[in-house]
């Protein structure tokens, strides 16, 4: 892997011109046959790559692929995603972050899959993840922050990804508590945080992203496909997920360093702005309860603050909003 990013990095300096098999072998001290054999690896994976005995080789164009090589170029973060992790396939990016975490991973590291076989999303329930069309990614964060504090960074990331929808799509996304996002109502992405922690002490965070950008309404399995949608589908036409990961990790890392030094104060304020939840007539299902009523607020938590038929508040820490009218953002 290391010498296929060596041959695309001396390809793209030289973008407008050729560069001899000669060189490329010399540079990289292996032979012409290992050179050769390389970019027919890199055309298997997708990339075209001129090859003439006169001039050499010129890289005439990329695939959409989400590999550390085509994704460091373009990345503008100062220590986020420096360590990429890419995987054809995994079970969960969340699940293969979190080894890593165990294993001594540090803050910033990404875990990237092109596809996921049994893509998580919270309380045991799945998240459809085709190949090559979405994005999946999962951050290994580090904060030093109490374990009760562990769901604003839920909400930091929800305002962080809707940030980066509307930059990239000019869309206008609406948070739905406490961790999806929909565009004219229906679902296009989803977070799950998973947290190692002691009593008081945060080990580390896996922050998972699930973005729907360029699946098509009759790709979606039927049972989501009227609460589902992509970007491609709200824009009508495709994104390019190497920039809508780019975004994306630009605003985590601008989101994460504002919650680290201001708190929680800015990122509620963000949260409410995109939410809007307040005054709105809702079911919430929480460990096996379900109630109705009026949503007041999220608290400095992050928790839900529900005031039901008969004047009492409620807090619910974790579960599942159902809205009684259907929400256009
Ligand atoms: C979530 O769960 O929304 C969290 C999804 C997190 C996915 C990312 S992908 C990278 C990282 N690695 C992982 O393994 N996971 C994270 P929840 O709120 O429980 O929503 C799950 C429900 O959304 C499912 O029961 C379906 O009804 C629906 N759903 C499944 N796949 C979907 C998709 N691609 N788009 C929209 N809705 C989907």
């Amino acid at each position: 892997m290391m010498m296929d990013d060596e041959i695309l990095h001396l390809l793209r300096e030289k973008a407008s011109n050729s560069l001899s098999g000669e060189e490329i072998s010399h540079r990289l001290k292996v032979s012409r046959t290992a050179v050769w054999k390389r970019v027919k690896r890199l055309r298997s994976l997708g990339y075209e790559i001129e090859a003439s005995t006169r001039s050499g080789y010129r890289l005439v164009r990329s695939p959409d692929l989400l590999t550390p090589s085509e994704l460091k170029p373009i990345l503008n973060t100062k220590w986020m995603g420096r360590m990429i992790h890419h995987f054809h396939t995994v079970d969960s990016t969340n699940s293969m972050a979190y080894q890593l975490a165990l294993g001594g991973a540090q803050e910033g590291e990404v875990v990237i899959a092109e596809a996921q076989k049994k893509g998580k999303g919270r309380l045991g329930r799945y998240w459809f993840s085709p190949p090559s069309l979405n994005l999946y990614l999962s951050v290994i964060l580090r904060p030093k922050i109490p374990p009760q504090q562990a769901s604003l960074i839920t909400l930091m990331a929800a305002v962080a990804t809707a940030d980066a929808i509307q930059k990239l799509s000019c869309l206008v996304p609406l948070i739905k508590w406490p961790n999806d996002i929909l565009v004219k109502g229906r679902k296009v992405a989803g977070l799950l945080n998973e947290i190692h922690s002691e009593m008081d002490l945060i080990h580390f965070v896996i922050l998972g992203i699930g973005v729907n950008l360029n699946m098509d309404r009759k790709m979606f399995p039927i049972g989501i496909r009227t609460k589902a949608t992509s970007l491609k589908n709200e824009m009508g036409q495709k994104v390019s997920r190497k920039a809508f990961f780019s975004c994306l990790l630009e605003e985590l890392e601008r989101w994460y360093a504002i919650f680290l030094e201001e708190g929680g104060p800015p990122v509620l304020k963000a949260w409410r702005d995109r939410a809007q939840i307040k005054g709105r007539d809702v079911k919430v299902s929480s460990f096996g309860e379900t109630l109705v009523g009026t949503a007041v607020d999220v608290d400095s938590d992050g928790a839900l603050i529900l005031e039901t038929k008969d004047g009492k508040r409620k807090r619910v820490v974790a579960g599942d909003v159902e809205y009684s009218k259907r929400v256009e953002s």
